[in-house]
């Protein structure tokens, strides 16, 4: 008799995306020196119990702060993404963005999600998007916060995931 065995499901392409885990992520944006990442935030979290976290601790009126990971995409597929994304209060200062980047990330080939300060409130909101890889290559998956405002802030992001479509 034939058996048949299910597809393999797709697996989320971000290492620790839940941030549950350890690994994946590598800050690469730590001016203006006020800034502090973490990847294990045990105080908030949309999913499991901890998140990743950019906190600000006020003084510059403009600044940006950026982490990412490698990703190996393959070419012609599409890539779903989605993800969570939390402010310590409304309207903070910072948009919060999602996109895919080059191998060294210098370059936004397509932002996938945008969360602009007006639309960040101190509740998770989901945003989504999608990328079709134009070739097998490394790419980097982003994220990056481009701000203005002097006050102490604090943004959380949980369940990152990035996925091929079936
Ligand atoms: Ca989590």
């Amino acid at each position: 008799m034939l058996t048949l065995s299910p597809a393999p499901a797709p697996t989320n392409k971000l290492t620790n995306g839940d941030f549950e885990g350890t690994g994946g992520w590598t800050i690469k944006t730590t001016a203006p020196g006020a800034l502090t990442y973490s990847f294990d935030n045990t105080a908030e979290f949309h999913g499991g119990l901890r998140s990743a976290s950019v906190a600000y601790s006020a003084g510059s009126a403009a600044y940006q702060a950026w982490y990412n990971q490698p990703v190996t995409l393959e070419a012609g597929k599409k890539y779903n993404f989605s993800g969570w994304t939390k402010a310590s209060t409304a309207n903070p200062g910072c948009s919060v963005s999602y996109y895919i980047g080059t191998a060294t990330g210098s370059q936004n080939l397509k932002t996938l999600a945008i969360i602009t300060s007006a639309n960040l409130r101190p509740s998770w909101s989901a945003s989504s998007g999608f990328y079709v890889a134009a070739s097998t290559d490394a790419y980097t998956f982003n994220v990056r916060m481009t701000c203005s405002g002097a006050a102490a802030r604090t943004y959380y992001m949980d369940d990152l995931v990035l996925i091929a479509e079936a």
